[in-house]
């Protein structure tokens, strides 16, 4: 089955004001749209990151997937280092302060997930069929809480923003319950290093007074130093499920692990499979979240999850803002480790567009179902496709910028870490 042509297209989506330890969400937050088309007219479809130099890399490697059999991954994965080499050339940012080391990683994701949609369109299985099987019926994800602003600063209509404004444990409380009660989530994550140590710790009491059996996370996102860290997890011992990047660079991660007794948990100082050898030898970050999106997509993330069952490293999974698409393809791989015992994370909730067929996918009980159609089980609307990439034609930017945007509201706003 050949592949005769390879689409990308940018999108943009409306996106609240969303804070966290380096600034804020913009209006809209950007992705790029991969379809690939076989020469018998059959489409399969993925979601990737929206900045521009992803996009660069996509287009440059996007001809040469042409006549490549959609089944060949290893030739895919030759086309990638061939088109871009094997070293890094974009670099995005995919949480505040971490750059992807490998552009090959993301840009193989990107086209290794269209090309399993086909495969399982053409054998008539679901994606997560192809990773192994299934280990369970629906995945579960939690909540994932924000503090907020309560409309954007210079655009106040771009999102019909019901949450309003969140700057308070009172607020965040709120906004927790309305989470669950609308999609049912079993644990919460608060992105963290937004308010000062003591507010967050009293934030995280309410949430656990409210939600005794929810399981808890936090994550400043290198927010904090070495002793707010040590202080915060003191106060939430036996509160918090997991710690998520506290403090930056191994060594304070070691001296953190050496004084609590809350695991930490990354996606900033564990991003690929060169960083593992470190990260497993100096045993201080207990849980790594998995990502397709840059760990080289869903066989790759399926390998993650062998390598931390094998060390006995926790696994659970990091998002950023996305669509359905990406949810879908989240969803399969998840299905597929046996041992991604944490439930994952997801931006979902905090989007009101998409740009799959039948509108937005809904959580039951804070799951989402794993489906038994072949391939993603998602289709492109085309029609709200064009809409959203008229979006991006309107929104200039090339790259995410939480720092400047959070200087429309602070001009003195410098976003430096960490922050308490
Ligand atoms: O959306 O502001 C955000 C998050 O901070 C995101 O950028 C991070 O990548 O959710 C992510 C994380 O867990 O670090
Ligand atoms: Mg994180």
């Amino acid at each position: 089955m050949i592949i005769r042509d390879v689409r990308l297209t940018p999108i943009a989506f409306r996106d609240p004001p969303l804070l966290n330890v380096t600034g804020v969400h913009e209006p809209y937050a950007t992705r790029c749209i991969v379809e690939i088309e076989t020469a018998t007219g059959r489409v399969g479809i993925n979601e990737t990151y929206g900045d521009k130099s992803t996009y660069v890399d996509l287009a440059t490697i996007a001809p040469a997937l042409v006549g490549l059999n959609i089944y060949d991954m290893a030739g895919l994965a030759a086309a990638v280092r061939n088109s871009i080499g094997g070293a890094a050339r974009s670099e995005y940012e995919m949480a505040p302060g971490t750059l992807s080391k490998t552009a090959f990683a993301r840009c193989f994701a990107a086209f290794e997930v269209a090309c399993l949609d086909l495969q399982g369109q053409l054998c008539g299985r679901p994606i997560c069929d192809l990773l192994g099987g299934k280990y369970r019926d629906a995945v579960p994800y939690s909540a994932y809480l924000f503090f907020k602003f309560g409309g954007h600063r210079d655009q106040p209509n771009t999102v019909d923003d019901e949450w309003g404004e969140v700057l308070t444990p009172e607020a965040l409380l709120w906004e927790a319950r309305t989470m669950v009660a609308r999609h049912g989530f079993r644990s919460l994550k608060l992105k963290a290093g937004v308010l000062s140590p003591e507010a967050e710790v009293a934030a995280l009491r309410m949430l656990h007074q409210e939600f005794p059996d929810h399981p808890l996370r936090m994550d400043p996102n290198y927010g904090w130093t070495v002793e707010t860290t040590v202080k915060v997890a003191h106060a939430l011992e036996g509160i918090l499920e997991y710690l998520e990047d506290p403090a930056k660079g191994l060594t304070s991660s070691r001296r953190i692990a050496a004084a609590i007794n809350i695991p930490i948990a990354s996606n900033m100082a564990v991003t690929s499979f060169e960083d593992l050898p470190e990260v497993v030898t100096a045993n201080a970050i207990r849980i790594i979240l998995s990502d397709h999106h840059y760990w080289g997509g869903l066989r790759a993330t399926r390998e993650l999850g062998r390598i931390c069952d094998v060390w006995g490293l926790g696994l659970s999974m990091h998002s950023n803002s996305h669509l359905g698409i990406s949810l879908m393809a989240m969803t399969h791989v998840a299905a597929s480790i046996p041992n991604l015992t944490y439930d994952c994370d997801t931006h979902y909730p905090w989007q009101v567009d998409d740009v799959i067929e039948g509108g937005r996918l809904r959580f039951e009980n804070g799951c989402i179902r794993v489906p038994s159609e072949p391939g993603l089980g998602v289709r492109l609307d085309q029609a709200k496709l064009k809409e959203l990439h008229e979006n991006h034609k309107n929104f200039i930017r090339e790259d995410r910028d939480d720092v400047a945007e959070m200087r429309k509201y602070q001009p003195d706003w410098a976003g430096t870490l960490p922050r308490y």
